[in-house]
């Protein structure tokens, strides 16, 4: 027996359980034992019946995801799982915790399944790029039906025990889990109950129902490459026979997990975990309780920062410097409750509990008890300093003052306070209730409790959390400028805003520079070139005029119904502008440049490599603690596709030797603002990319 998996007996009741901590994955040692176990639970004639659980937090979690793609080793899954399903003696899973893809798998493999009430099933592998490839999609649908298995699968949903026993997944949910399970599995010998195999019960479907699910989900599904294998294996449960439906998906299993796109969801799943990894500030590290939140500022970005609080049952208290200013704000967060409340997202019920939670004022004084605040105002370095310098004084010791800036300089802010330990950076993505990503800024200054807490209650809100260091843009906006002026260089070269918009929507992205542009509003760019204009680096090309030219006619984008683009009334379709293709194309001629075609290959190149480019840059300067932190940052913030893993592992996956060397062609003829980043050669040089960066 391996040391992973351990037989004992209560009574005639055999009782396995997987020992790998931390999430009982299904490693070769754990397959190695199950199957050993297995055998010696059913040569054992004392044995009438086994059980099976997971020790420590949580039953099987799923294949052991590390072992993709290295060489096959251990018991193969499929043979454990058919002993387990032939075998002569009743088997029943007993599930608490997460029984998660292959974990699920070996569950449905047993003749019944028992679950504690705080238990979580699903097949999640889709967000690995994966099919559930040891027999889940066949065997879910006959369990479930074909819709709802659909639906399961595609979307790798957790269902709660409860809810899994009403759709036939579980068949008994009671609160002790191992003392509940050989109960169970002792009335289930009693009464000599059937030795039952899910593969032999029948699996129909509408004829019409997968060319109609493949339509409707089509720009869901869009550039991955699992759901739409997921569809066809869950197809195959109802038109071949058991065997051939396992073989078919066997088939598609493997090449999912040889897609370049699982390869790359499996490095998202494991950015998204060490993200939180912080060397310098450990897990132990104490976190203050968040108990209320001040917000100041209830514009469109301080109210959608709010309700992720609210969301998630902290009160928040909104301060304005008018009572008309509150009013808008507080009338926008309800109009956007009331919105979700309509589409059937939220009760009345619970929209009222989170209104409830708000309170507002227009004197600093009241805020002075809440234990965090964060500034949400224009972005002004004099303002946020007034502010903070005012916090100062009113705010209790130990509150954490946080701005949610865009691109000014925390340590900067943080200067107007006595208290720079107590001061961080939290940036929000608009719209701030709906974006998973939160840039944490840490100042040179910010405690490592500061730092802990800021991270903690971001992800407590359901953000992803990511430190970063404090420069201008930060991380995620720094690298956006260069692409979206590498968008605008292109227009001067020749392309056309639908042309370079199209190029990267095919990529993968949810929209283009352009559309985002307008989606955006043009003005603040605009404002901030123009307010930079002073510190304009002398030696690089100067790349604002079409915006500059656009904006001058008062075209700001979707706000002002047009921009890049015209916009009928309330449709946001963009509709291409002759005159500013006009403006596009005198910009060329002032500036003496031919304009030229460009294939989708070549502006996908010019627009996303500065991404890589600057990325190497922000690396060597540590202002993102690993590659795979900017991956999760473009991937949550920026509509980055996962099935790309972000664009420091796709630059890996083209190899950095071939992007440096477009990097420097573009160097040789565009200039400056293309200068390959050190790290970049270096890297080239020694024969690594980023990934190698990550181990170290
Ligand atoms: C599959 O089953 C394929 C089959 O259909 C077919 C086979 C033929 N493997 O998330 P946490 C690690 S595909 C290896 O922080 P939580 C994780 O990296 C699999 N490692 O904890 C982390 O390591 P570290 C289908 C795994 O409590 C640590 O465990 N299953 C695996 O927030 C703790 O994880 C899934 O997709 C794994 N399967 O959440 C489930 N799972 O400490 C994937 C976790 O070094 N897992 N680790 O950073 C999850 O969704 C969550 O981890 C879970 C726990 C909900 C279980």
């Amino acid at each position: 027996m391996s040391d992973a998996v351990d037989f004992t007996k209560q009574g005639a009741i055999g009782v396995i359980t997987v020992n790998s901590p931390p999430v009982n994955a299904l490693s070769a040692a754990v397959r190695d034992g199950l199957g050993a176990a297995f055998d010696k639970g059913q040569a054992d004639p004392d044995v009438k019946a086994m059980v099976l659980l997971g020790g420590g937090r949580t039953f099987i979690a799923g294949a052991d995801i590390r072992e993709f793609g290295q060489p096959p080793k251990g018991k193969p899954f499929h043979e454990v799982l058919l002993a387990m399903e032939n075998s002569t003696k009743l088997i029943v899973a007993a599930i608490h915790g997460t029984a998660l893809g292959g974990g699920l798998e070996t569950a449905l493999c047993c003749h019944y399944r028992f679950a504690v009430p705080a238990a979580l099933v699903g097949l999640p592998e889709v967000k690995l790029g994966l099919l559930p490839g040891a027999g889940g999609t066949q065997r879910l649908p006959r369990l479930v039906g074909a819709e709802k298995a659909l639906d399961l699968i595609t979307s790798g949903a957790f269902v709660p025990a409860p809810q899994a026993k009403e759709m036939g997944i579980v068949d008994e949910v009671g609160d002790d889990l191992l003392a509940g399970a050989v109960a169970f599995a002792e009335t289930l010998v009693a009464e000599n109950a059937p030795l039952r195999k899910i593969r032999d019960i029948p699996c129909e479907a509408d004829a019409g129902l997968f060319d109609t699910y493949r339509k409707a989900n089509a720009r869901k599904f869009r550039g991955f490459l699992a759901p739409w294998k997921c569809i066809d294996c869950v197809e195959a449960a109802t038109t071949l026979s058991f065997d051939e439906g396992i073989a078919r998906e066997r088939a598609l299993f493997m090449e999912c997990v040889t897609s370049p796109e699982s390869a790359a969801q499996r490095h998202v799943f494991f950015a998204e975990r060490e993200v939180a990894k912080i060397p310098d500030v450990p897990k132990d590290t104490p976190m203050k309780d968040i108990k209320k939140v001040a917000m100041i500022g209830a514009g469109t970005m301080g109210g959608g920062i709010a309700m992720n609080f609210a969301n998630a049952g902290i009160p928040v208290i909104m301060l304005e410097v008018t009572q008309e200013n509150l009013d808008k704000g507080m009338g926008i967060i309800q109009r956007n409750y009331q919105n979700t409340v309509n589409k059937g997202g939220l009760s009345q019920a619970k929209m009222d509990q989170r209104m409830a939670l708000f309170s507002s004022t227009t004197d600093l004084a009241d805020i002075g008890d809440a234990d965090l605040v964060i500034e949400a105002v224009f972005e002004k370095m004099e303002l946020k300093k007034e502010i903070f310098a005012k916090l100062d004084g009113v705010m209790k010791p130990g509150a954490i003052l946080a701005s949610n800036t865009s691109t000014l300089s925390i340590d900067e802010i943080a200067s107007a306070t006595k208290r720079p330990e107590s001061v961080i950076g939290m940036h929000f993505f608009s719209p701030a209730n709906v974006m998973r990503l939160l840039e944490v800024v840490r100042g040179a200054k910010s405690s490592p409790e500061t730092i802990a807490t800021a991270m903690g209650i971001g992800r407590k809100v359901g953000k992803i959390s990511v430190l970063v260091g404090n420069c201008f843009g930060f991380v995620g906006n720094r690298m956006l400028h260069g692409y979206t002026g590498e968008g605008t260089f292109l227009l001067e070269n020749g392309a056309l805003p639908q042309q370079v918009d199209k190029a990267i929507f095919d990529f993968g992205l949810p929209m283009g520079p352009f559309a985002m542009g307008d989606m955006a509003g043009l003005d603040v760019g605009w404002l901030v070139r123009k307010a930079r204009a002073a510190d304009r680096p002398t030696n690089e090309e100067y790349g604002g005029t079409i915006p500059d030219r656009i904006c001058e006619l008062g075209r700001f984008g979707q706000k002002t119904a047009g921009g890049y683009y015209d916009y009928k009334e309330g449709d946001r379709t963009p509709i291409p502008n002759p005159e500013v293709q006009g403006i596009i194309e005198q910009v060329s001629k002032e500036k003496n440049i031919a304009r030229r075609e460009f294939s989708e290959e070549d502006i996908v190149k010019r627009c996303l490599y500065p991404l890589i480019n600057i990325g190497a840059q922000i690396l060597a300067e540590g202002m993102a603690m690993r590659p795979s932190d900017i991956d999760i940052i473009y991937i949550n913030g920026y509509g980055f596709p996962a099935y790309r893993g972000g664009p420091m592992a796709w630059a890996d996956a083209i190899g950095l030797e071939n992007v440096l060397a477009d990097i420097k062609r573009f160097h040789a003829e565009f200039g400056e603002r293309w200068r390959p980043a050190p790290l970049l050669e270096k890297l080239v040089a020694e024969g690594k990319n980023f990934a190698s960066l990550q181990a170290a």
